[in-house]
């Protein structure tokens, strides 16, 4: 493999208990299925695939006030943040197929304790921040950064099987991009803690390069930390990637989503990475479920060199006549 290229240690989460909706559990065998090692590798990359984890089951998991699968969702990422450690401690930059973005709890709990303080860069449609008390839904890919954020910790009850969780983000770490569906106690709790957040609404004034411009300026002010980049298919239109759970109109586009990719892998920092959401039953069509993810792959691609430019191998050779 080419020496300037991470090796990419790959863990699949067929999870799909933080939402209601059957098939997202699909998406780690869906994505290897676009051929996404053999890409990676094609373009350069040494490639572990550590597999897919096995999650316990909970006969007796009843709600906790309205949270639901609470104790499913505390063991499986209890599961996947051992996983991501140890890939971390391996010397991989990890990337974790999901699954639902309840799993961003592990994946970013693993890495920080591999690595110590790092940056998230999270794109959504969602703010994925309500707490056990502002939840809705009820669902927990809603709620994975309440658990992270240090400044939340007094107002996130414990539930069953989530006692392991050691809140290991600050909030001054975490940039958002693409929203436009974020619920007012998420709104609140952004304008309380400060986040840094690109709406849609941002990336329409600003356009894509200046926020990704504006968030490493935002991220790299302070010492070089790892990144962690946490992305939902949903942040992207879904005219593109209409094979996911919580689709909302007026996403990214797909070269705006690239773009995101493509503008990390060039900080040289990026060191976990989560694609997470892609349901292949809440696809309509072949060709839309083909669509999102073939998206999800390209945008793996674009976090591991990828560039539409083009690339070639530092030894390539020109063959002579
Ligand atoms: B996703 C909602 N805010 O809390 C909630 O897809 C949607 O991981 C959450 O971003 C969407 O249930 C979760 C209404
Ligand atoms: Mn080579
Ligand atoms: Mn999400
Ligand atoms: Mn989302």
């Amino acid at each position: 493999h080419h020496p300037h290229r991470p090796s990419v240690g790959l863990i699949g989460a067929p999870f799909c208990k933080g939402q209601p909706r059957g098939g997202v559990e699909g998406g780690p065998d869906l994505i290897r299925g676009a051929r996404l090692v053999e890409r990676l590798q094609a373009g350069g990359c040494a490639v572990k695939d550590y597999g897919n984890l096995q999650f316990e089951e909970f006969a007796d998991d009843e709600p906790v006030g309205v949270v639901k699968n609470a104790k499913a969702v505390g063991s499986a990422n209890q599961r996947l943040s051992e996983a991501v450690h140890a890939i971390k401690k391996d010397g991989h930059t990890s990337v974790m197929l999901g699954g639902d973005h309840s799993l961003a709890i592990g994946s970013i709990h693993g890495h920080a304790a591999a690595v110590g303080e790092l940056s998230v860069v999270w794109v959504d449609a969602h703010a994925d921040i309500n707490t056990p008390m502002t939840t809705e839904t009820g669902n927990l890919h809603g709620q994975p950064m309440s658990f992270l954020l240090r400044e939340l910790r007094s107002k996130t009850p414990t539930l069953p099987n989530f006692s392991w969780i050691k809140p290991c983000v600050s909030a001054k770490n975490l940039v958002y991009i693409g929203l436009r569906d974020v619920d007012p106690a998420e709104h609140f709790i952004l304008k309380l803690l400060g986040v840094k957040a690109f709406s849609m609404t941002e990336v329409d004034q600003l356009g894509i390069s200046r926020v990704m411009e504006q968030t490493c300026d935002y991220l790299c002010d302070k010492v070089q930390k790892p990144i962690h980049l946490s992305y939902d298919v949903d942040a992207v239109d879904p005219s593109v990637t209409p094979a996911t759970g919580t689709p909302v109109i007026g996403g990214l586009t797909y070269r705006e989503g690239l773009y995101v990719t493509e503008y990390l892998c060039q900080t040289g920092r990026l060191s976990a990475v989560d694609m997470v959401e892609v349901n292949p039953l809440r696809g309509q069509t072949e060709q839309e479920v083909q669509s999102t993810v073939g998206t999800a792959v390209d945008l793996l691609l674009g976090c591991f060199g990828r560039q539409r430019e083009g690339n070639h191998a530092p030894d390539y050779q020109l063959p002579l006549p």
